[in-house]
């Protein structure tokens, strides 16, 4: 089986070189971010293929021997392989002429299902579509993806004055939060406040009181028994309240428990689950089987910049049927957040548009 790795400047160009060297069939190993470039190892089907089994464990083998052979003395550690991107075993083939986009899904790591789901819309597409099977020349396929997401329903996010926004230790909450706040203030909109409830460790709520204190927004820290309406007659009535939360992991029920009895009256506030779009996908659901009491009405992928393989973005919304409400994207308080419309997900599940959210198609 021969290895190769291929660089472009987006996910559509390094699968395009795939494609053009080792055809549509090729087996893709590894996607991964690199700087601004994606990066993909792929193998060549061979022509007389043997048993899946066999082909998974080839693929496997030379990975192996490849990381074996970069850890060897002064060479560059490995970096962790990803699942092969191929289809479980048993699973029907597409038809020759889908295998370009079943290439494109699963190396993004689209579920088989949901993979079959959008292959099916893209055979049956109507003539009148041009060809669907380029999803740079038909927004036939586009469409396929962007329908499969679950869309923003009208209740609690248009209701809602506040805004919570829980999730995982270390997932991008603050960061979020702080983001909204420059964009917000940015358009000269300071009639907000933004309340901590990670308030009890220490630091938790340095960032956003500071940042509050250079923009002039409203702000409280919110500790022990204090609530959320007494924090919100401190800070007065304003529009829209943004709260932060400290970060919990799966198996905390206790301060889960806490955490829900503090953000009170559910009907009063919208819950935004923060999920960092480069953690595994189990654990992506784990964490929204925990945080499920809280009813959580919308998800934030943040970190969209510290992976590849965006094909999270469509599996979890999916299988929580939650909509997307935001994708952030680096570190800085002015890089990016972006709305989570379904276009712009299923641009980057295609892999039509660098994760940068800023740029234009790739
Ligand atoms: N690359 C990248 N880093 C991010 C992004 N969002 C947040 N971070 C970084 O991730 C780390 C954790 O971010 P926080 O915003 O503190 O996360 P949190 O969910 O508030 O964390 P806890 O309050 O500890 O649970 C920080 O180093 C952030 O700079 C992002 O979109 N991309
Ligand atoms: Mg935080």
């Amino acid at each position: 089986m021969r290895l190769k790795t291929f660089v472009g400047a987006s996910m559509a160009e390094a699968l395009d070189r795939v494609q053009q060297e080792l055809g549509a069939d090729a087996l893709v190993l590894e996607t991964r971010s690199r700087g601004d470039a994606t990066e993909i190892v792929a193998a060549e089907v061979e022509r007389e293929e043997p048993a899946e089994g066999v082909m998974k464990l080839r693929a496997e083998v030379a990975l192996l021997r490849r990381d074996l052979e970069r850890l060897a003395p002064g060479a560059q550690a490995a970096p962790l392989p990803m699942p092969a991107a191929e289809p479980a075993p048993g699973t029907p083939q597409e038809a020759p002429r889908l295998r370009p986009i079943a290439l494109r899904l699963r190396a993004m790591g689209v579920s088989e299902p949901l993979l079959r789901r959008i292959l099916d819309l893209v055979a049956n597409a109507p003539a009148a579509e041009g060809d669907p099977i380029d999803p740079r020349k038909s927004p036939f396929t586009l469409s396929a993806v962007a329908g499969m997401l679950p869309g923003i329903g009208p209740a609690p996010e248009k209701t809602a004055r506040c805004f919570a926004f829980v999730g995982p230790g270390g997932a991008g909450k603050t960061t979020t939060i702080a983001k909204l706040v420059e964009q917000r203030a940015a358009k000269g909109d300071k009639n907000f406040a933004v309340l901590s409830l990670d308030a009890d460790r220490p630091g938790g709520a340095d960032l956003l009181a500071k940042q509050a204190d250079r923009l002039g927004i409203a702000f409280a820290a919110v500790r022990g028994s204090l609530d959320i309406q007494r924090a919100l007659e401190v800070v007065g009535a304003p529009r829209l309240v943004l709260i932060d939360t400290a970060g919990i992991g799966p198996r905390e029920s206790v301060a889960l428990d806490a955490l829900r009895e503090r953000l009170g009256d559910e009907s009063k506030v919208a819950v935004h689950l923060v999920l960092p779009a480069n953690l595994e996908e189990q654990a992506m659901q784990m964490s929204a089987r925990a945080f499920q009491p809280m009813k959580p009405s919308t998800l934030v992928f943040t970190k969209v910049d510290e992976t590849a393989r965006l094909g999270s973005l469509l599996n979890v919304p999916v299988a929580l049927e939650l909509p997307i409400a935001a994708l952030g994207h680096g570190r800085s308080l002015d890089g990016h957040l972006a709305p989570g419309t379904r276009r712009l997900v299923a641009e980057l599940v295609l892999g039509l548009r660098p994760p940068t959210l800023a740029g234009g198609r790739a």
